[in-house]
């Protein structure tokens, strides 16, 4: 025998409707009064809040590309939560947590502690190498999945840490770039080498020279400073002794665009050369029209190249202005992270650490997948030159076509569109389900109300 199980609502409300007739069948004056009978609504998805560490330095001299950063991730998180996903039977809500590292190692441990005893469910950044690599191997020891828009030091992740992705070409591939760069279509015989012994500017700086040397420059210099400087005259000095045809610079624009400056006041000829961290709107700012001319390169495609460019720069410049720097690599970051979550239907980061390695995502910036290390695969780097006060696009070099990226692209939008018209169709029916639910409540509670009758008159002939 099969039973129909009935829903709880149907049954109180047939009760309730009994109970009415039966009171007004002994004889009392009190009209039953029609009882509204309750719609069963499915129950609301519960919620759950993933919350994602986000550091960069926000106070000193990089504040403003720790702010680019963070509102890369704020616009992502943003949009995240207007889509309204669930994950794992819940509705997730995505909260950011901005921490400031200070673009300083120690400082970096000490946030990268207080994320993981926070027990996020994600990290995005840090933006310097120098902080993102002693703080990751916190978030592997806790196994807290770690996407960077901009660390591109290769040792973060040729650690081993699982934990450990980051969304740009690294500076094996820029340095090797920037050195062939500056002897093949820069026609540099001499070069003379700064950097701030930072992480990354003496690590791009180690690559550049590699690939200089490999390419047939002689070294005529190398010099250092710190990413704390703001006077380069001495460092200069020797260097316009040295008589060099380039200056590479490996450091950030605090430093890059004064450094351009001072060259000029210095009447040093060379032409100058630096890598992302100086390929910025604040570097001409700081180096004025010294650095018309000077050239930079940066992982990547320029905006107007990058598969969701157009768009992502439109949205990011109404809410927040000019982006600085890596701004739409960090909304990448997470949104992989994201998609990781929903591949994986978890937000546990135990259980959707596996899917961020297996990641193919049509991102912003390019189609985003992970080699075995968490490097991104087929990362171009591309170079510009300073012209009338603005960055102008030379060439991309390295990477895999933006073809790839183009088509993934196109197939995320058309796979949008069949989930909205999924989504459209599945809410109708569930409106007719609701309807249907509705109409077999009243119906039960009409047979309910007749077989309390039938039973009442029973009983009252039997006296
Ligand atoms: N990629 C240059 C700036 C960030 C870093 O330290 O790697």
């Amino acid at each position: 025998m099969q039973f129909t199980r009935v829903p709880s609502t149907m049954l109180a409300v047939a009760a309730a409707l009994a109970a009415a007739f039966v009171t007004a069948g002994c004889g009392q004056k009190e009209e039953a009064k029609p009882q509204v009978a309750a719609v069963p609504v499915p129950a609301a998805a519960p919620e759950v809040t993933v919350r994602l560490g986000h550091v960069a330095p926000l106070t000193g001299p990089q504040a403003h590309l720790g702010k680019d950063n963070e509102n890369g991730a704020r616009m992502a998180v943003d949009e995240l939560n207007a889509r309204g996903l669930e994950i794992g039977g819940a509705k997730v809500r995505f909260e950011l947590l901005a921490e400031d590292d200070q673009a300083d190692p120690k400082q970096g441990t000490i946030v990268a502690q207080k994320l993981v005893d926070a027990k996020v469910n994600g990290v995005i950044g840090h933006l310097n190498s120098g902080t993102t690599i002693p703080a990751s191997k916190l978030y592997a020891d806790a196994g807290i999945p770690q996407i960077s828009g901009s660390a591109t030091n290769p040792k973060y992740t040729q650690q081993g840490f699982k934990t450990a992705f980051r969304v740009m070409a690294n500076d094996v591939q820029q340095g090797k770039i920037l050195g062939g760069f500056a002897v093949q279509q820069l026609a540099a015989k001499t070069v003379a080498i700064v950097d701030d012994r930072s992480a990354y500017g003496q690590g791009l700086a180690d690559e550049f020279e590699k690939a200089a040397v490999a390419a047939g420059a002689k070294v005529a210099t190398r010099e250092f400073t710190t990413d704390k400087a703001t006077d380069f005259a001495a460092i200069l000095t020797k260097i316009k002794s040295k008589k060099p045809d380039l200056v590479f610079y490996g450091g950030m624009d605090a430093q890059g665009g004064p450094m351009a400056k001072q060259m000029k006041t210095l009447g040093l000829k060379a032409k100058f050369l630096t890598g992302d961290g100086g390929c910025t709107p604040e570097f001409i700012k700081l180096g004025g029209d010294a650095t018309e001319g000077q050239y930079c390169s940066l992982p990547g495609v320029p905006l107007e190249k990058m598969p969701g460019g157009k768009d992502f720069g439109d949205k990011f410049t109404a809410k927040y202005g000019q982006i600085q720097l890596y701004a739409p690599y960090v909304y990448d970051a997470v949104m992989v992270a994201a998609d990781a979550m929903k591949r994986a239907n978890s937000v546990d980061p135990a259980v959707y650490l596996a899917e961020v390695g297996k990641t193919d995502y049509p991102g912003v910036t390019a189609r985003i997948q992970f080699d075995a290390l968490g490097d991104l695969k087929g990362g171009s780097i591309s170079l510009y030159r300073v012209k009338d006060g603005k960055w102008e696009y030379v060439e991309t070099l390295g990477g895999e076509p933006a073809a790839g990226a183009q088509e993934a692209v196109a197939e995320a939008k058309e796979a949008v569109k069949e989930a909205a018209k999924a989504t459209g169709e599945a809410a109708k029916a569930a409106g007719e389900a609701a309807k249907e639910m509705a109409r077999e409540g009243v119906k039960a509670g009409a047979d309910a109300v007749k077989n309390a009758a039938e039973a009442t008159k029973a009983a009252v002939e039997k006296k």
